[in-house]
């Protein structure tokens, strides 16, 4: 037997690809399964064996549903813009097309050599231009209908990077590219209205198989809170302060207002407020500090009373003083909150720091240590006095306001309207003109693409401006309204846009006058399965649901959700237990893996070091062990004979159950555990069964593939071993084999039985006594001692 994996294993890849085996057909009456992993960003650093082993798992559950008969969609592609390729670009003065061209030429050759059963005749590229195309007009739908709109606002800008960041690249204050400081800066964005569709995110996660951390993940994300807004007048003016609060039930105990250092109300009172001086001072401090360190809970209350300025509450008429403080963000809910001190712990720390009130409107706790969160009955609350829990009261109290004019109910949720745009070259121009008669005008449909221009220098403008804006043949334009003259957008889409429908491009990768045909949406859609990383639970994976809820209610695809099932692979840390990192030497080749160990280790291994979403350390000897163990697997080919092992019947039979099982919960590790043990059992017996041997091949064909077609090959196996049929386990075979012991009643054989073999006296007895011939030996009697020789004789004594 060849155990020369060099030689065959470049042999089978190019068999696969000549015959096109893993070519998904779209018009099959076969069932369909569409297997999904993140394609990757082609990095100039290739592959990490991260990318392998994410891939891995659900490679192997493809190859399974194959040899199960389904038809699989299993594709790959590449998510090219962003700023890596840029920043090299610029670096370098290559061209970030010539510098994608290559890395995406590396990272092919790689998942080849690795040989995985992607569709390669579908692969996308989201920088091609007949991909972005589609991006661009999901875009002029949005825009069309109302979702895409302009704002001036505080960003987060990356003074590194030079461009603005969304939230989620820029959480924990931190730039997600180069981990520099984000600094806050106003400045006009476009935005996609992500929060029109809040409720059908939560929504769509009841009818989708997520493990529930990543369900609660997404959740808290989109954050969604019920209360009200509530108006307070401003004592010698017209002005109002309109709060947003989760507790209108405690309007009766507000003892002072807060708003965000950067709520507008400073400028418009800037005349009654006497101390504009330290307000200016502490408005400075705050720009320095990040969202993160201003919402930590526990952190030392800082704030500045508005002299000259009182908050009138609508429900009492009182008039309590208004501060300033960064514990409140302008971003959620108003910028403003009516502080109840006696039950919210942050209002408690301040009003104790600035000797303010605390007034106890509900009763059960101790107010002279802490704020009380919990219900109980209302106190000091003039029409609420007597209620005693918070659903009652709230919902009077909102009654109250809608009456009265001066509130009502309110959803609010954490999650902000998504910041959707870089001021940078590499990524998909935005297809929008600016007419000074017009407005913002679309480019028509019938234009897409707008196409990247050619620039010569990639280097980002000065205060965050694109380098297109640099490019006059690209800026000018006509209207396409009005004919006039107009400018282009410069601004290109984020990083997150190209990722956010690629799934369906893979269903119809040419299509060129759709993004994808409806007949074959309608045949592939949902995906079945889409394994990727945790990391982008809140990120990528709600912007793309998002998308495609959007795509969905204008019927340009078939489900309103796009993934059916999501799973998640652990990180491969270091062979020394850290996160592999370029700068502590500890990352793993996966190309040099392949080269001395041969694709198939690299394969089996990575499934086989621990739990799939677990994070595990790498090992050098485990992976040796995976080389054994596949190196015993061909030498067992010399043991092959013609019939079946008896011995070996019954654990094959449990093997496939094993394997079949295991890989369909991802516990890929413990079937190749399974196929390890099956095969030590086979080398005890000192041979084995032809068809226990091509059987056991099957189960392991999924891991590693090459070796099991060079031997299915020599063994005269018919085709490929890939698409041969998964085997099926015989229920019968799964119990222990078993053997004949007689049964004796007081010293006379009455019967011999069955029972597993080496099986417990209980489980003898029990077999025993179900005979009839026994049962009527002992029927009425009292069985006063047995004695049991495991595999031989059952005796009982009875009187
Ligand atoms: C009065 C009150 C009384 C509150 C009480 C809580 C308890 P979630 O669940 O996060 O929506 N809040 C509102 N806007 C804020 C902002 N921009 N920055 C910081 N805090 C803000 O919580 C909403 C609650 O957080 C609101 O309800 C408000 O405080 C505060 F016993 O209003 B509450
Ligand atoms: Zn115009």
């Amino acid at each position: 037997m060849n155990i020369d994996f060099k030689s065959y294993e470049p042999k089978w890849q190019k068999k696969w690809e000549t015959a096109n085996v893993f070519g998904a057909e779209d018009n099959s009456s076969k069932p369909k399964f569409y297997g999904l992993v993140e394609f990757p960003y082609p990095s100039g650093a290739g592959m990490h064996v991260g990318h392998i082993k994410a891939y891995a798992g659900l490679e192997a559950v493809s190859r399974k549903r194959r040899m199960e008969g389904y038809n699989v969609l299993f594709p790959i592609g590449f998510d090219a813009f962003g700023l890596p390729a840029e920043n090299y670009a610029i670096k370098t003065n290559t061209h970030p097309r010539v510098v994608t061209d290559k890395n995406i030429a590396h990272f092919t050759e790689q998942m080849k050599r690795v040989g995985f059963s992607f569709d390669w005749n579908r692969v996308i590229d989201t920088t091609d231009e007949d991909y972005y195309k589609w991006t661009q007009w999901i875009f002029l739908k949005m825009f069309e209908n109302g979702l895409v709109f302009r704002d001036k606002t505080m960003v987060n800008y990356c003074p590194s990077c030079k461009v603005v960041l969304s939230n989620e690249d820029s959480q924990g204050g931190k730039c997600d590219i180069c981990h520099s400081d984000i600094v806050q800066k106003s400045k006009e964005v476009w935005y996609l209205r992500i929060t029109r569709y809040a409720d059908k995110l939560l929504e769509g996660l009841e009818e989708v198989d997520y493990p529930e951390n990543i369900k609660a993940q997404q959740k808290n994300w989109i954050g969604r809170s019920e209360g009200a807004f509530v108006n307070f007048g401003i004592s010698g003016n017209d002005e109002k302060i309109k709060v947003y609060t989760t507790r209108p039930d405690t309007l009766f105990g507000v003892t002072f207002l807060v708003i965000a250092p950067e709520h507008p109300l400073i400028e418009k009172c800037a005349s009654m407020i006497k101390n504009m001086d330290a307000v200016n001072a502490y408005k400075d401090e705050c720009a320095k500090k990040s969202e993160f360190e201003r919402t930590q809970l526990n952190k030392d209350k800082t704030g500045v009373k508005l002299e000259g300025l009182t908050a009138v509450n609508p429900v009492n008429g009182e008039e309590v003083p208004v501060f300033i403080a960064d514990y409140v963000m302008v971003g959620y809910g108003t910028g403003a909150i009516m502080a109840v001190p006696a039950h919210d712990q942050r209002d408690y720390d301040f009003a104790k720091k600035f000797g303010i009130d605390i007034r106890e409107v509900i009763l059960g706790g101790d107010i002279s240590k802490e704020a009380y969160a919990g219900d109980g009955e209302m106190v000091n609350s003039g029409f609420l006095n007597g209620y005693n829990n918070k659903k009652d009261s709230i919902k009077r109290m909102i009654e109250e306001l809608e009456k009265n004019g001066t509130g009502e109910a309110a959803v609010q949720y954490k999650m902000k309207e998504w910041a959707f745009n870089r001021q940078r070259y590499w990524g998909e121009p935005i297809p929008i003109v600016h007419c000074p008669s017009c407005g913002m005008v679309a480019v028509p449909y019938e234009e897409l693409p707008l196409r990247l221009p050619d620039v010569e220098n990639f280097q980002p403008g000065e205060d965050g401006q694109s380098p297109l804006a640099k490019i006059d043949s690209f800026v000018n334009c006509k209207c396409p309204k009005c004919g006039g003259d107009a400018k282009r957008e410069t601004d290109t889409m984020p990083q997150w846009a190209g990722s956010s429908w690629y799934f369906l491009r893979y269903i119809d990768p040419h299509n060129d006058k759709a993004l994808a045909d409806p007949e074959k949406l309608k045949y592939w859609m949902p995906v079945d399965w889409y394994n990727g990383g945790m990391e982008h639970v809140t990120r990528h994976m709600i912007y793309s649901r998002f998308w495609h809820h959007f795509l969905y209610d204008i019927g340009a695809v078939p489900t309103f959700e796009p993934y059916k099932k999501r799973s998640a692979q652990g990180l491969i840390l270091g062979p020394d237990g850290s996160k592999m990192s370029k700068s502590k030497g500890n990352v793993v080749d996966p190309l040099e893996i392949v080269d001395r160990f041969g694709a198939d280790t690299l394969r089996t291994y990575v499934l086989f070091m621990g739990e799939y979403s677990a994070a595990i350390p790498w090992s050098d000897s485990s992976l040796r062990g995976c080389k054994r163990f596949l190196d015993r697997v061909a030498n067992l080919s010399e043991s092959v004979q013609d019939a079946p092992v008896s011995g070996l019947e019954s654990k094959l039979h449990k093997t496939i159950k094993k394997v079949s099982d295991d890989i369909e919960k991802m516990k890929y590790n413990t079937a190749i555990a399974a196929l390890m043990t099956f095969m030590n059992d086979a080398e005890a017996e000192g041979s084995i069964g032809k068809e226990q041997y091509l059987t056991m091949l099957k189960l392991l064909c999924p891991f590693a593939p090459h070796l099991c077609e060079e031997i299915w090959e020599s063994f005269g196996g018919e085709g490929f071993i890939s698409v041969a049929q998964w085997p099926s386990y015989d229920e019968a075979k799964l119990v222990d084999d078993e053997v004949a012991i007689a049964v004796q009643v007081n010293g006379k054989l009455k019967a011999t039985v069955n029972v597993p073999t080496d099986c417990e006296e209980s489980v003898a007895v029990e077999a025993a006594k179900a005979d009839e011939k026994v049962a009527a030996a002992i029927e009425g009697k009292n069985i006063i001692k047995t004695i049991y020789r495991a595999n031989k004789i059952l005796s009982f004594v009875v009187k």
